[in-house]
């Protein structure tokens, strides 16, 4: 491979030239290349793995110091650790434990960022309802919330519910439009009756009309763990196994039959009792949430190798191109969230397997 010849000196007479060109809001690249122009991703944010065990209390004291009304969203945000409290977990996604307990609401608004909740703790009484429609979530529920949808939480039940947060925010930041709007009550008024969208567009049927929708993400903003567990228990018995992933299926955007988010792909992996997994890396961002099962995740990144031992509820990032490898003690179900569509969208994704250069 050809390496870099110029690595510019400093003198005296250059300097002075840099601080000359500033005052023009000028600067030099070739003393700058190095850092903009890298072989591989040098990307800032770190492997990291949360605790859900660890950090329940904590995140249950938060009850008691703020309302979830008052809060407008009670959220601890999972902040990456190399990313200096941007309120990102990687560095086109936000993410966040969001608590919310009887009978609080989370008032209704709409904004620009498209959010997921993945469901972790909680008996199905609360709520999320979009557009006045109300999906109940239970452990392992993806409910969605795309760009400019109206929506609220509330909570009908006796147990305190967690969900985590996915949304698109930093991406949305660095494009710049980004917006809100508050709805004048705490809640959207009732709409359709929960399930309606899934009964309209989870069947394998999309609606023509003229015109057609234009719109990327997926209208079926509720799909409900027990009947994605299925698919996916299904596929293990029907299909080889997958000697990187595992059996893994991508959540579906009924009308497009892609992502069920623009910016946001989900996915449900699937992996058996003793499965290790063959390393590899890609230059998604991945943020994993543990369903179900036991075992540890080995990353490696910029030449530091950690492995995490997870359980479920936890949550883990793998930064773009960080090598993960998947060691699997007890049957593992894991949910992942990353921003790989928007990379391929824009012919930007790549992948690469062990001792493989593509
Ligand atoms: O539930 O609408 O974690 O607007 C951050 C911003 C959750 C939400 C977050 C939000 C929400």
């Amino acid at each position: 491979m050809v390496e870099r010849k110029i690595a510019p000196g400093a003198s005296a007479e250059r300097d002075a030239y840099y601080r000359r060109i500033s005052q023009y809001a000028l600067a030099p690249l070739w003393e700058r290349l190095n850092v903009l122009l890298t072989k591989e991703p040098q990307v800032r944010s770190t492997p990291f793995h949360w605790d859900y065990d660890l950090c329940r209390n904590v995140l249950f004291e938060s009850a008691d110091l703020i309302s979830a009304h008052e809060a407008e969203r009670r959220v601890l945000i999972l902040d990456n650790p190399g990313l200096d409290g941007a309120s990102a977990i990687t560095e086109n996604l936000y993410a966040g434990w969001q608590l919310l307990m009887p009978g609080e609401v989370a008032p209704a608004h709409r904004h620009s960022a498209s959010a997921l909740r993945f469901i972790l703790e909680g008996d199905g009484a609360a709520y999320t309802a979009v557009d006045g429609e109300k999906a109940y979530m239970r452990p392992g529920d993806m409910v969605l919330t795309p760009s400019m949808r109206w929506h609220d939480h509330g909570h009908e039940g006796t147990e305190p519910v967690v969900w985590l947060d996915v949304l698109d925010l930093p991406f949305n930041r660095n494009l710049g439009p980004i917006f809100l709007d508050l709805y004048p009550d705490d809640r959207f008024p009732d709409g359709s009756a929960p399930g309606t969208t899934r009964a309209r567009f989870g069947r394998g049927l999309k609606p023509v009309a003229l015109p057609s929708s234009t719109d990327p993400n997926s209208p079926m903003f509720y799909y409900p763990y027990e009947e994605m567990r299925a698919a996916l228990v299904a596929s293990a018995s029907e299909s080889d196994i997958d000697p990187v992933v595992g059996h893994k299926l991508e959540y579906m955007n009924p009308n497009t039959g892609g992502p069920a988010l623009a910016t946001i792909s989900t996915f449900l992996q699937w992996m058996p009792a003793g499965f290790s997994s063959q390393p590899y890396r890609t230059t998604e961002g991945m943020v994993f949430s543990i369903v179900e099962g036991e075992g540890s995740l080995t990353v490696e990144h910029q030449g530091q190798e950690t492995t995490y031992e997870f359980k479920p509820r936890d949550t883990l990032v793998v930064p773009c191109w960080g090598r993960q490898r998947w060691d699997v003690r007890s049957e593992a179900i894991v949910f992942c969230a990353s921003d790989r569509n928007i990379q391929e969208q824009l012919g930007l994704f790549r992948e690469q397997l062990e001792g493989s250069n593509h």
